[in-house]
Parts: C-alpha cells; sequence; structure tokens
C-alpha cells in the first residue's frame, strides 16, 4: 500500500516592532516543537545571505542609498527567493517559524511619506499566507529600554510610531495579540499556546495565497 502524504506543516509568523523579542521567541519556538516531535525550521528576513540581502544588509548600515521604491521591491524579492524553500517544507510536513515577514515590509515601507499602503502590498501579495501571525505587542518606550536605538537606518521612536500604525491596519482574524512586556518564559508560553491551539483548530488544507 501507499503511504498517505505528511499533513503540511503551519506557517507561522512572528512579528512586531524593535527589540520585541522575535529573534528570541522564533527561535524558542522552533525548539519546542522540534523536542515534541513536531519538525519545524527557522527563517528570517531579512535573509541577509543571498545577494540580495547583502544589498539590503549594507542599506540597513547605510553603506548604499536606495529609492524608496527599490529597497522596498528588494525587501520582497528576498522573500519570493525564499519560496520554494518555504513550499516545499511546509509539504514535507515540517512547519516555518519565520521572523519578520510581508506585514514588516508593509509596514516599515509604508511609514515613509513617500510610498502607501496598497502599493506595498503589491510585491507580497501571493506569498502564502501564514496559518497564523504571533504579534509580539511592546509600548515603544519599554522596547527602547532594552537597548539604545542603534545606528540602523528605522531606528527612531517617531518612525517605530508609525510602524506599529501600519501593523495595526494590516490586522486580521489570523493575528493574536501577545503581551511581549512579560518575562522571556512568559512569553513562550503563550506563544506555545496559541501554536498548540492552531495545530489542533486549523483544517491544513492548501495555503492561501496573501492578500488575494
Ligand atoms: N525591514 C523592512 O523594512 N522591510 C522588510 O521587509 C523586513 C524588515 C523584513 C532589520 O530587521 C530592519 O529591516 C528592521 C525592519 C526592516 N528595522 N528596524 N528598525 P531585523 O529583523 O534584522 O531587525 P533586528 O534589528 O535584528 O531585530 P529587532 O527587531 O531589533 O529585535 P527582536 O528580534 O524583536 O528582538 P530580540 O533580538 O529577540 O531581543 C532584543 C533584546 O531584548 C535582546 O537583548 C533580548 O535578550 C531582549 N529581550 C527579548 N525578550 C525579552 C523580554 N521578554 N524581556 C526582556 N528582555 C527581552
Amino acid at each position: 500500500s501507499v503511504a498517505a502524504p505528511p499533513r503540511r506543516g503551519a506557517l507561522i509568523v512572528i512579528e512586531g516592532c524593535d527589540r520585541t523579542g522575535k529573534t528570541t521567541q522564533a527561535m524558542k519556538l522552533v525548539e519546542y516543537l522540534n523536542g515534541s516531535d513536531r519538525k519545524a525550521i527557522f527563517m528570517r528576513f531579512p535573509d541577509r545571505t543571498t545577494p540580495i540581502g547583502c544589498l539590503i544588509d549594507s542599506y540597513l548600515s547605510r553603506g548604499v542609498n536606495l529609492e524608496d521604491q527599490v529597497i522596498h521591491l528588494l525587501f520582497s524579492a528576498n522573500r519570493w527567493e525564499s519560496h520554494p524553500k518555504i513550499i516545499s517544507t511546509l509539504k514535507s510536513g515540517a512547519s516555518v517559524i519565520i521572523d519578520r515577514y510581508a506585514f514588516s515590509g508593509v509596514a516599515f515601507s509604508a511609514a515613509k511619506e513617500s510610498l502607501g499602503l496598497q502599493w506595498c502590498k503589491g510585491s507580497d501579495a501571493g506569498l502564502p499566507k501564514p496559518d497564523v501571525v504571533l504579534f509580539l505587542d511592546l509600548p515603544l518606550e519599554q522596547a527602547a529600554t532594552r537597548g539604545e536605538y542603534g545606528s540602523e537606518r528605522y531606528e527612531e521612536l517617531k518612525f517605530q510610531q508609525r510602524v506599529y500604525k501600519n501593523y495595526m491596519a494590516l490586522r486580521d482574524d489570523t493575528w493574536k495579540m501577545i503581551d511581549a512586556s512579560k518575562s522571556i518564559e512568559e512569553v513562550q508560553r503563550s506563544m506555545e499556546a496559541e501554536v498548540e491551539r492552531v495545530m489542533k483548530e486549523s483544517k491544513f488544507g492548501p495555503l492561501p495565497g496573501l492578500w488575494w
């Protein structure tokens, strides 16, 4: 007899403003799932290891200047170059935990006066829509106490306030707000509870496209 194909993995995205603990929590979630016999991989955007990612890194550290439209499209392209890996991993039955995704792309770019929210959504439309977006919510003033804003672009309070507002405009019923002001362990437990709920409730049918 032929074995049934595995149930697809879950696509879990972690979003939030700066220093809300996204990377810390994404790593812990991957460990948690792998430790309970459910395969999961970690991904992050920007992925600074590809040629496009190197250009993004250089832009963020102020090595090069690029038109607002150009850097926006590079961030999108950086996600599209991982599209095959995301799809094949999910199809293999493993889950994909992503630290920042298209929501960062839109929230940051649209915080610039030159770019509108609708325009910004265009280049990521059609990427797989996450089963859940875990939004790490933390007052910006509190985030700033986790280290001074550095010298990278976008690390400035006024800009971050506009980013937060844009994030809120992108929310839908797949978003779960997580109180990120708690300890690392408490946040971790809330994240795990949400993921367990999603894994139990989701039908895991074909992945719909984002913003279609
Ligand atoms: N960007 C964009 O414009 N367009 C796009 O499409 C994408 C991104 C994908 C770089 O991203 C920039 O690119 C970013 C958005 C923009 N710009 N800004 N500003 P990045 O993901 O590479 O950003 P990052 O600067 O490396 O990450 P982050 O947001 O600053 O940090 P985080 O991942 O949210 O937090 P963390 O590294 O896990 O933790 C930060 C510190 O807080 C660390 O010392 C932890 O130990 C501490 N921490 C974590 N959790 C807690 C709790 N619960 N309590 C106390 N302390 C904590």
